[in-house]
């Protein structure tokens, strides 16, 4: 059976392409999960691709996550920075989670280069845009491949 990956999209990433924006570029989030669904079934993978601006929402997709997926893209948008609640619900997944930003948090302010999901992620990608899901997708075949 195809393996499962879960692609979560927090707070404000649904603006993505809607607003003109030097920092996060052109490309929906729909086009950006449509791309990734297609890369992941090329790779014998299933993506299924979640966005909500809630922070508790975002705690319950994890939970499920854990009957439901063998991995977690997460692009956990401003909460990367706050949310403590996020990160103990991640230490309850146990496959492997891959960090997304598509900026480069490092090269920002200062209150962005802290993540409490890097303190969980086994990868963690920024500053690739939004070529940066697609990345992690193919991190994901490897580990499946490996594993
Ligand atoms: O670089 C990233 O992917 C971020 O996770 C994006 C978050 C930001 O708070 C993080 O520090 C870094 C913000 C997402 C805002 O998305 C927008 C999309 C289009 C137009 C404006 C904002």
């Amino acid at each position: 059976m195809a393996n499962k990956i879960l692609l979560l999209n927090g707070p404000n990433l649904n603006m993505l392409g809607k607003r003109d924006s030097q920092v996060y570029g052109d490309i929906t989030l729909n086009n950006v999960e449509e791309a990734c669904k297609k890369l992941a079934k090329k790779n014998g993978l299933e993506l299924e691709s979640k966005q909500t601006n809630y922070e508790g929402q975002l705690v319950e997709l994890i939970h499920t996550a854990r009957e439901t997926s063998d991995a977690i893209i997460i692009n956990p948008g401003a909460y990367s920075h706050t949310s403590i609640a996020i990160f103990d619900a991640l230490e309850m997944f146990y496959g492997p989670i891959i960090e997304v930003h598509i900026s480069n948090i490092h090269k920002r302010e200062s209150f962005r280069h802290f993540s409490y999901v890097s303190q969980r992620a086994d990868s963690v990608i920024v500053g690739c845009g939004v070529q940066g899901y697609e990345l992690a997708i193919l991190r994901l075949v490897q580990i499946f491949k490996n594993s």
